[in-house]
């Protein structure tokens, strides 16, 4: 996949978006945790999430305004909840939501029509399920009182309708590692297991340790590659694979509505370049709200800076 990853690296600016239950209350998509909301009661979010306002079309169209190549969306965050049809688990927008639709299939076909590449964020931490067995005992080479092969079956049974139900997948962004550094994730099952089912798609994996074998991406955590300003990248060389560093527009991922300090468009652009400069992508987040929209200030800082990139930028 040396051409995919070529490919990757020429893109240059992507759409993160991170998007779930988590939106309807507005604080993040940590809310569950930092309120700490017990794991039953977090779940009736889903009663509530209905985004009758998403719309596929005007996701993808505001990415490519803003002159962007890609976007990558939350398929499954720590919560545990599935923004997309799957037969692992009930707790899913189309069997839990009134809403009942999959939006990830929506987004998939407006992204091929469009041509922009569409990458799954997956969590490999799940706050819910009690084979995960979230805050229990773990020890070196793998957690104990959790039913860690079930866990290991259930992400691989939802990676093969990932990758197989929404048409070419251009990267699977893991995230969580490294609530379970010691455990046992099994990645070269779950690596070969993506690629054989589709060689042209990446991974990448924001483990913040230094890239293993099988992922084609390297990427940091709001930081440039090589720099540790936000703490999460101490030590980690960078390496010869295609880089990413994600940012946020506000603070949180998740739509907050309690926002108050957004990055100007000048600032993105000069992160933009910086990042250009050594050689890695920007994938830069929206939190659309519940009811499917991407906030106003975010669309219009995305719109300026895709007019400088019109002006400026090569393509
Ligand atoms: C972090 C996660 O914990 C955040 O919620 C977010 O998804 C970010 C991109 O990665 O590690």
């Amino acid at each position: 996949n040396l051409k995919a990853r070529e490919e990757f690296r020429n893109m240059r600016f992507g759409l993160f978006i991170h998007w779930g239950i988590y939106s309807v209350l507005g604080d993040g998509e940590w809310v569950m945790h930092n309120q700490r909301i017990p794991y039953d009661k977090y779940k009736r979010l889903a009663d509530f999430f209905y985004p009758m306002d998403f719309d596929a079309r005007e996701w993808v169209k505001i990415a490519k305004d803003a002159g962007m190549k890609y976007i990558t969306i939350t398929s499954r965050h720590h919560d545990g909840f599935s923004m997309f049809d799957t037969e692992a688990s009930d707790y899913n927008i189309v069997d839990a939501t009134p809403y009942g639709k999959d939006p990830l299939k929506e987004l998939a076909e407006e992204c091929k029509k469009e041509g922009i590449k569409l990458n799954f964020y997956y969590s490999l931490l799940d706050w819910g399920r009690e084979d995960y067995g979230f805050g229990k005992k773990i020890v070196d080479g793998g957690p104990v009182d959790t039913d860690w092969d079930s866990y290991i079956e259930f992400m691989k049974t939802q990676l093969t309708e990932l990758l197989t139900n929404y048409g070419e997948v251009g990267c699977v962004w893991f995230d969580g590692h490294w609530e379970r550094k010691n455990a046992n994730w099994h990645y070269d099952q779950i690596y070969s297991l993506i690629h054989d089912l589709s060689p042209a798609t990446l991974i990448a994996n924001n483990h913040h340790i230094q890239p293993i074998p099988g992922e084609d991406i390297q990427v940091f955590e709001r930081d440039l590659p090589g720099e540790n300003f936000a703490g999460y990248s101490k030590g980690v060389k960078v390496s010869k694979l295609p880089l990413e560093t994600c940012a946020t527009i506000g603070e949180a991922w998740g739509f907050n509505l309690n926002e108050k300090n957004y990055k100007s468009p000048k600032e993105i652009i000069h992160l933009l370049v910086k990042a250009a400069g050594k050689d890695a992508n920007l994938l830069l987040n929206v939190g659309p709200m519940p009811n499917g929209k991407i906030q106003p200030e975010f669309v219009s800082i995305l719109n300026e800076v895709g007019q400088w990139l019109k002006k400026y930028g090569e393509t």
